[in-house]
C-alpha cells in the first residue's frame, strides 16, 4: 500500500536511456542521493531526495547511489546501490524497500547493497577513462553547505586524479527541462488538487480570519488528496503583506477591505504545481484592487501569448517589462518622464516588480535553473507577472502554469478561476 501514486518504472527507465546516450564511451557515471541533514539534538530535517537521483530512479530513500558503466564500445551496464535493511534501526523506522521493491520501482534489475559500493568502485573505476558527476549548478544554489553529491566530487578528484572528470547537470538539466507525457499527466494532477483547494478557500475566506487558517486548510487538503504535502511553504499574505514577495510567517488577521495574495501548490508523485491568486477578503474588491489586478492579468494574458518555440527567455522577459511599465503609467505610480530618465540596467519599473515573470516547473519547483535561452516544446513553466504596491497596501501576483506547445501555450491551471468578476461572484453566492 502506498499513500503516494507510484509512478511507472518505464519514466525512469526513459529517462536514464535518454541520460547515457548522451554520455562518452569508456566512462562511469556515479549519482548519490541527498544526505539526511542533522537538525538539532538527535533529530533531522526531513529528507529531501537529490531531485536528479529521483528523476532517473524514483527511489526516495538516503544512502542510494546510481552507477552506469559505458564500455569503449558503449555496451551500457547500470546498478544501483541501496540500504540494507538494518534490525536494531528497523525497530524505529521501520525496513528499507527490499531489492525487488527497488527493481520493481526503478527498473533497475542490478541492485547491491550500498554496504559494497566502495569496494564496488574501487574494482571497477580503473576501467574507465571519464568519470561523471553530478553538481547542483542552479543559478541560485546555496553553496553554504554542500550536498553529498558536490562533497563526493571533491572527494572521487583527490582520489583519482588522473582521470577526466565530466560534468552531468548540464546534460541533466537539458533533459528535465522538456516534460514526458507521463510528467505532464501528473504535474496536470497535481494541479487538479490544487484547484480543490483554492475552491474552498473561496468558500470559507471571512474577515477576521488568520492567514495560518487558510495555510491549515491548503496543508490539510494537499494531504487528503494524496500529495506529499505543499509544493513549498504556502503564502497566505494579508494587506500589506502581499507586497513581501515571499511572505511565510502567515501570522496575521485577514482585513475587511483588504486583499490576500495566495501563492502555494502541492507535491504529488514527486511533481508541483505552483499558482499565485489574489482576492478580496470580503468579497468584493475596491476600485483600485481591481484596477491593478486588472493590470497584472494583462500582462499575463499577453506574456502567455507571446510565448512559443524558438523565442527567447530574454525577448520575453523584456517584452513582459515593457508591459509592466505601460501599466504603472496608467496606474499613475510612474510617469514617462521617469521612464525617459531611467538607466538601462535598472527600469524605473523594477520599484514595482522585482523579480522574473517565469520558472520551470517540474521534480522541483524552480526546476532545473533560472529560465534563459531558447524556450523549448513540452517545457512546463509558470507565468506570474505581478506589481507591488506598498504604499497602498496591495500586491498582485498572478500565477499561472503553463505547458510550451509546437503552437504556443497550453495554461494546464485555466479552471482555476481568475477573472476578477468571477472570483468576486463565487464569493458572494456561497
Ligand atoms: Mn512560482
Amino acid at each position: 500500500m502506498s499513500r503516494y501514486p507510484v509512478l511507472p518504472k518505464e519514466l525512469f527507465i526513459e529517462n536514464r536511456q535518454r541520460l547515457v546516450s548522451l554520455l562518452k564511451q569508456d566512462s562511469i557515471a556515479i549519482i548519490h542521493s541527498n544526505y539526511v541533514f542533522p537538525a538539532s539534538a538527535d533529530e533531522n530535517f526531513p529528507f529531501k531526495q537529490n531531485s536528479d537521483l529521483l528523476w532517473l530512479t524514483g527511489i526516495n530513500q538516503p544512502n542510494t547511489t546510481l552507477v552506469f558503466l559505458i564500455d569503449k564500445f558503449g555496451s551500457v551496464d547500470e546498478y544501483i546501490f541501496v540500504d540494507k535493511t538494518d534490525p536494531n534501526l528497523a525497530v524505529w523506522e521501520g525496513d528499507k524497500q527490499t531489492m525487488d521493491q527497488v527493481r520493481h520501482i526503478s527498473g533497475i534489475q542490478n541492485v547491491e547493497y550500498t554496504d559494497n559500493f566502495d569496494s564496488f568502485l574501487e574494482k571497477n573505476i580503473f576501467r574507465f577513462k571519464n568519470i561523471y558527476l553530478d553538481f547542483n549548478e542552479h543559478l541560485r544554489a546555496s553553496r553554504e553547505i554542500l550536498n553529498q553529491n558536490e562533497k563526493k566530487v571533491l572527494c572521487y578528484k583527490e582520489k583519482y586524479p588522473l582521470h577526466n572528470f565530466e560534468r552531468l547537470s548540464p546534460l541533466i538539466s537539458e533533459l528535465r527541462q522538456v516534460k514526458l507525457d507521463f510528467e505532464i499527466e501528473i504535474i496536470k494532477d497535481a494541479i487538479r488538487i490544487t484547484k480543490d483547494i483554492f475552491d474552498e478557500i473561496l468558500k470559507i475566506i471571512r474577515p477576521g480570519m488568520y492567514e495560518f487558517e487558510i495555510e491549515a486548510l491548503i496543508t490539510y487538503m494537499g494531504l487528503k488528496n494524496g500529495a506529499y504535502g505543499n509544493a513549498f511553504s504556502p503564502i497566505v499574505a494579508g494587506g500589506i503583506n502581499s507586497c513581501i514577495l515571499h511572505y511565510q510567517k502567515n501570522e496575521n488577521v485577514l482585513k475587511e477591505g483588504d486583499i490576500v495574495l495566495l501563492d502555494f501548490g502541492v507535491n504529488y508523485g514527486f511533481y508541483n504545481s505552483d499558482i499565485t491568486r489574489v482576492v478580496p477578503v470580503s468579497g468584493k474588491f475596491t476600485e483600485r484592487q481591481k484596477d491593478i489586478y486588472s493590470a497584472v492579468l494583462d500582462v499575463q494574458r499577453q506574456a502567455m501569448a507571446f510565448l512559443k518555440p524558438d523565442v527567447t527567455y530574454e525577448e520575453y522577459e523584456k517584452f513582459v517589462g515593457n508591459l509592466i511599465e505601460e501599466k504603472l503609467i496608467e496606474l499613475d505610480l510612474i510617469t514617462i518622464e521617469d521612464v525617459k530618465n531611467q538607466s538601462p540596467q535598472n527600469p524605473v519599473y523594477r520599484k514595482y516588480y522585482m523579480h522574473r515573470t517565469s520558472h520551470f516547473l517540474g521534480i522541483d519547483v524552480h526546476d532545473v535553473n533560472v529560465a534563459t535561452g531558447i524556450v523549448k516544446v513540452g517545457t512546463v513553466l509558470t507565468c506570474e507577472p505581478g506589481i507591488y504596491v506598498k504604499e497602498e497596501a496591495i500586491g498582485v501576483r498572478l500565477e499561472e502554469d503553463i505547458l510550451i506547445t509546437e503552437s504556443g501555450t497550453e495554461n494546464l491551471t485555466a479552471s482555476i478561476p481568475i477573472d476578477p468578476d468571477h472570483i468576486e461572484q463565487i464569493m458572494n453566492s456561497r
